[in-house]
C-alpha cells in the first residue's frame, strides 16, 4: 500500500512531499521525475492547487486497486480541504487522507494572540525606535498588521468597470463611473461604522478638508477663503438637502473627478479617503471584517500612467498583506495594456499576488456560449497567464449592483443597463437566461461549493450576477488566509525592529567606547592605571558569574521539578472511580457477566435440546445486563477521566507557578551575593592602590560598599510567564482518551514531567536573561560611580563622564527592550511552529 506525505507550511508558503518506503520504514524524497516537483505545487496557496496535488499523487503513486494513504502535516482547515477532495468519486474511495500528529495551527485560531502580544510591544517598538527616520516605514506597516483592516485592492485598465465593481461590492452607487479624467485619483473605501454617516477627506492646496455628511442636510466646510473648486462642490450639492447621504457624496465625488477642470485638480491629494455605509445586503455588507477598499485610476490614460502607478504603489506600502483583486473585460483578457499593468503588479513587492482574484466584468455583455467557452484558452490569455491564483470570476457589476438596491441607480444608463437585462438574469425560463457564475474558473472543490450555494441563494440576480460569489471568496480570504499574512509580516517586522535596535545598541557602545578612551587618555597615569584595573576586574567578574549562573541554579530547578509518576496516577483515578462509582449507584456485583456467562455455557453442554431456547432467552438476558453494565463503566471512565484530567492541569498550573516563585527567590539570592562579591573585590582594588590619597581612597572606598543594591525588573516574567503558561497547559491537554475511554496514565505522566520540565528550564533562561541584564546594569552604574569619584575635581573630564553615563543607560535601555522584544518573537514563533498531537488511532502512528 502506497503511503505518501504532504507537509504544508503556510505560515512560510512552502508545500513538500514525502514518500514512505515499506522496506527501510522510512520517510523518503519523491522521486526527481515526480509532477510533485513542479514549482506550482510548491509554493501555492494550497487550497488553490489540493486538487491537482492529489491527482498527481492519484496518478503516480496507484497500484491496482489498493489504497493509497495520504498523511497530512499541516492546518486542520487545510486538512480538511484534502478530506473533502479525496472524498470524490473519480478516486474510487482508494485514497485515504490522514492527519499526523504533527501539525500547524491554523492562523486565524492564533491571529488574537499574536495581536494582544502586538498590543503589549506597542510602547516598547515606539521606544526603541525613536528618532530614527529609517525605521518610519516600518512603524506603518507595524501599524497596519496589527490593525484589523484588510485592504482589498480593485486594480484594471480605464474603464473595465472598477468603480462599478467597488459600488456593487457595497451595495450603493458611491463612486461615479463612466468617463474618467485623466488627472484620477485613488479612492480610499471604509465602513463608516453608521448607517448615516459619511465622510469624505482630501488635502487641497496642502490644507486637509473633511466633508461631513449626516441623515440631512449639506455639509457645512469652512475654508476661510474663496475657491473655484469648493464652488463647484456646493453647487453641486445644491438643492440635495432631502437626498440619501449617497447621492450626496456621490455628487461632490463627481466633481472630484471631472476631468472638466482638471486644472483644479491638480492642487487636490492623490488620495481621497471616503467613509461610508455600507448596504446590508449580501454577503459583503454583513461581514464582521473590516475591508479597505481601494479604487485605483485606470492604467492607460497614457500620459500619467507612470505617476498614477507610483502613487498607487505608496498607498500599498501602507497596506501590505492585501488582496489584488484584477478588473478586465472578457474580449480585453489578452491585451497589451492589460500585459504592462500584470508586469507592474507582479514586480511590486507590497502586494501578494498569491491571492489575486480576476474578475471578467461586464460579463453579462459577453459572448460567454458554450461552443465558444473554453477555460484553458482563457487561463492562456494574458491576465490569467500572469495573475491566476484561485480563480477567475465572470460578474455583472451593474446586475450585482442592481441586486442590492433593488434597481434604484443615480446613472440612466446603469439602469437601462439593469432593465434591460433583468429578465434574462431573473427568469429561469427565459431564452438568454444568464447564471454567470456557472463560468468561473477555480479549483473543482471549490467550484463544486460555488454551483451548490449560488444555486441555494434567495436573491437569484445576486448569485446569477456572479457577486454572490465572489463576495463569498473575498469573505473566505479575510477569514482564512489573510491571517497568515499577518503572522508573516508580523514576524518580519519584528525582526526588523529587533535588527534596528541592534544597530542602535552597536553605535551607542561604539560612541561610550571612544569617550571611555578619550577620557583616559586625559586622566593622569595612575588614575587611568586604576580605573583600567577596575574595569578589567569589573569584566571578569561580569564574565565569571554570569557563567556560573546557570549551573548554580540547577538545584532549585531540581526541587522544583515536583514530577508526577504513573503509580500516583493510577492510585488517584481508583479513588477517583470508587467515588464516581457511589454516585452512580454501580452495582458491582453484576460487573463479573464474564464468569456467569462462562457458568452458563458450562451448563449448556449438559442440557438436552428441548431446555436450549430458554437457555438462549438466559445467555441473551445476561449479555443484555452485560452491555449495560460496560456501558454504566464506560461512562464512569469518562467522568473520571475528566476529574484527573483537570487536577492534574491544577496541579501543573500550581507547580508552574510554585516554581516561578522559588526559582525567581533562588536567582535574586544569587546575584544579591555576587553583588557584594564585586563590592569587596572592587573595594580590594582600590584600598590597594597609589593613585589617590589617603583621603580619597577611604572615601572612594566607603562610596563602593555603600552602593545601593541591585533591583531587577519585574515586569519581564509577569508577562512572559502568563504565555508561558497557557502553551504548557495546551500541551496537557492534548493527552487524549484512550479507547476504552481511559486515559493513558504512562503517556499523561510522561508529558506531565516533560512539560514540567520544559516549563521550569524556560522559566529560568528567563530569568537568567532578566537578571543577568539587571546585573550588567547594576555594575555598569556602579562603574560610573566610581569613575565619576576619580575624575571629581576635573570639570572636564566631569562633562565627559556624564556623557558616558547617559550611553550606558541607553545600552541598557536598549539591551533591555531587545531583550523583551526577543521574547515576544520567540512566543509568536512558537505559535507558529509545529505541534504534535495523541492520536487515538494507532495506526496513525509513524
Ligand atoms: N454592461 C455592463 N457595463 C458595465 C458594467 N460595469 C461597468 N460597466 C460600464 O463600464 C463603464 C466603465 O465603468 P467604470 O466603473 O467607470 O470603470 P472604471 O474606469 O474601471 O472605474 C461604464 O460606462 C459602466 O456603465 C457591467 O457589469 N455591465
Ligand atoms: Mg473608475
Amino acid at each position: 500500500m502506497a503511503r505518501v506525505k504532504i507537509i504544508s507550511n503556510p505560515y512560510e508558503n512552502v508545500i513538500t512531499y514525502k514518500k514512505y518506503n515499506a522496506n527501510s520504514g522510512a520517510w523518503e524524497e519523491i522521486d526527481t521525475n515526480s509532477d510533485l516537483w513542479n514549482e506550482k505545487y510548491k509554493t501555492s496557496v494550497f487550497p488553490f492547487v489540493v486538487k491537482n496535488i492529489v491527482d498527481v499523487i492519484f496518478e503516480e503513486f496507484r497500484s491496482g486497486n489498493e489504497q493509497i494513504t495520504i498523511m497530512f502535516e499541516g492546518t486542520d482547515d487545510e486538512f480538511k480541504e484534502l478530506e473533502s477532495v479525496c472524498q470524490d468519486e473519480a478516486y474510487s474511495g482508494l485514497l485515504r487522507p490522514v492527519a499526523s500528529v504533527r501539525y500547524l495551527r491554523n492562523a486565524r485560531d492564533i491571529l488574537p494572540d499574536v495581536k494582544a502580544i502586538f498590543d503589549q510591544m506597542q510602547p516598547l517598538i515606539s521606544e526603541s525606535v525613536k528618532d530614527s527616520e529609517k525605521v518610519e516605514r516600518e512603524k506603518r506597516q507595524f501599524a497596519d498588521v496589527s490593525k484589523e483592516a484588510i485592504p482589498i485592492c480593485v486594480i484594471g485598465n480605464y474603464s473595465s468597470g472598477k468603480s462599478t465593481f467597488i459600488n456593487a461590492l457595497i451595495g450603493y452607487e458611491i463612486l461615479p463611473s463612466g468617463d474618467e479624467s485623466l488627472t484620477a485619483k485613488i479612492h480610499k473605501i471604509e465602513w463608516s461604522g453608521y448607517d448615516d454617516r459619511a465622510s469624505i477627506g482630501f488635502e487641497y492646496k496642502g490644507k486637509a478638508i473633511k466633508l461631513v455628511f449626516e441623515e440631512k442636510g449639506i455639509p457645512a466646510f469652512n475654508t476661510g477663503e474663496e475657491d473655484p473648486l469648493f464652488d463647484k462642490i456646493q453647487n453641486a450639492l445644491k438643492g440635495t438637502e432631502n437626498e440619501s447621504i449617497i447621492i450626496r457624496v456621490n455628487k461632490v465625488l463627481e466633481v472630484l473627478n471631472d476631468g472638466e477642470h482638471a486644472e483644479l485638480l491638480d492642487d487636490l491629494s492623490d488620495i481621497i479617503e471616503i467613509k461610508i455605509p455600507f448596504n446590508r445586503k449580501g454577503v459583503f455588507g454583513q461581514s464582521k471584517n473590516k475591508f479597505v477598499i481601494f479604487d485605483t485610476p485606470g492604467s492607460n490614460s497614457a500620459t500619467n500612467y507612470e505617476k498614477h502607478f507610483e502613487v498607487l504603489r505608496k498607498a500599498m506600502e501602507d497596506l501590505s498583506n492585501g488582496l489584488p483583486i484584477y478588473i478586465s473585460e472578457y474580449k480585453t483578457l489578452d491585451t497589451k495594456d492589460n500585459q504592462s499593468l500584470c508586469d507592474k503588479i507582479n514586480n511590486m513587492r507590497e502586494m501578494d499576488s498569491r491571492f489575486t482574484l480576476i474578475v471578467v466584468n461586464k460579463a453579462d455583455d459577453a459572448n460567454l456560449e458554450k461552443s465558444q467557452f473554453d477555460p484553458v484558452i482563457i487561463l492562456n490569455q494574458t491576465v490569467p497567464r500572469n495573475l491566476y491564483a484561485g480563480g477567475v470570476y465572470f460578474v455583472s457589476s451593474i446586475m450585482g449592483l442592481g441586486s442590492k438596491n433593488d434597481g434604484e441607480f443615480i446613472g440612466k444608463h446603469l439602469k437601462r443597463i439593469y432593465k434591460k437585462s433583468y429578465e434574462e438574469f431573473f427568469d429561469p425560463e427565459d431564452d438568454f437566461y444568464q447564471q454567470l457564475y456557472i463560468h468561473d474558473i477555480m479549483p473543482d472543490q471549490i467550484k463544486k461549493k460555488s454551483l451548490e450555494e449560488s444555486e441555494k441563494q434567495q436573491n437569484t440576480i445576486y448569485a446569477n450576477s456572479g457577486l454572490y460569489w465572489i463576495e463569498e471568496q473575498i469573505e473566505q480570504f479575510a477569514g482564512i488566509y489573510s491571517p497568515y499574512n499577518k503572522c508573516h509580516q508580523s514576524m518580519l517586522f519584528l525582526d526588523k525592529v529587533i535588527k534596528i535596535t541592534s544597530e542602535e545598541i552597536a553605535e551607542t557602545k561604539r560612541i561610550c567606547e571612544n569617550r571611555k578612551k578619550n577620557m583616559e587618555n586625559q586622566l593622569e597615569r595612575d588614575k587611568a592605571t586604576l580605573l583600567d584595573e577596575l574595569t578589567s576586574k569589573e569584566n571578569e567578574l561580569l564574565k565569571r558569574f554570569c557563567e556560573e549562573y546557570y549551573p548554580d541554579m540547577k538545584t532549585s530547578r531540581d526541587d522544583a521539578e515536583k514530577k508526577i509518576s504513573k503509580d500516583k496516577l493510577a492510585v488517584r483515578e481508583d479513588e477517583l472511580t470508587k467515588v464516581r462509582k457511589s454516585q452512580t449507584a454501580f452495582d458491582e456485583q453484576n460487573i463479573n457477566v464474564e464468569v456467569s456467562k462462562k457458568a452458563v455455557k458450562e451448563e449448556a453442554k449438559k442440557l438436552t435440546k428441548a431446555d436450549f431456547a430458554t437457555l438462549l432467552g438466559s445467555i441473551k438476558d445476561s449479555r443484555d445486563r452485560g452491555k449495560e453494565l460496560k456501558e454504566t463503566q464506560k461512562s464512569i471512565n469518562i467522568l473520571v477521566a475528566d476529574d484527573l484530567l483537570s487536577e492534574v492541569k491544577s496541579d501543573f498550573n500550581k507547580n508552574i507557578s510554585n516554581a516561578q516563585v522559588l526559582l525567581n527567590n533562588s536567582s535574586v539570592k544569587y546575584w544579591n551575593n555576587k553583588c557584594n562579591e564585586m563590592k569587596q573585590c572592587l573595594a580590594e582594588l582600590v584600598t590597594g592602590s597609589k593613585a589617590l590619597s589617603n583621603e580619597k581612597r577611604e572615601e572612594l572606598t566607603e562610596v563602593i560598599m555603600n552602593y545601593d543594591s541591585i533591583s531587577f525588573d519585574k515586569q519581564i516574567d509577569k508577562i512572559f510567564i502568563k504565555t508561558e503558561f497557557e502553551r504548557h497547559v495546551i500541551s496537557i491537554f492534548g493527552v487524549k482518551l484512550f479507547d476504552n475511554n481511559k486515559l493513558n496514565l504512562g503517556k499523561l505522566s510522561r508529558t506531565y514531567n516533560s512539560e514540567l520540565k520544559e516549563g521550569i528550564e524556560n522559566i529560568s533562561r528567563r530569568l537568567q536573561k532578566s537578571h543577568d541584564l539587571s546585573f550588567r546594569s547594576w555594575t555598569y552604574n556602579l562603574m560610573n560611580v566610581i569613575r565619576e569619584n576619580i575624575t571629581k575635581y576635573n570639570p572636564k573630564l566631569k562633562e565627559i563622564v556624564i556623557g558616558i553615563n547617559d550611553d550606558e543607560k541607553r545600552i541598557n535601555d536598549l539591551a533591555k527592550r531587545q531583550l523583551r522584544l526577543t521574547q515576544y518573537t520567540h512566543d509568536i514563533e512558537d505559535m507558529m511552529s509545529w505541534k504534535e498531537r495523541e492520536i487515538k488511532d494507532p495506526e496513525n502512528e509513524e
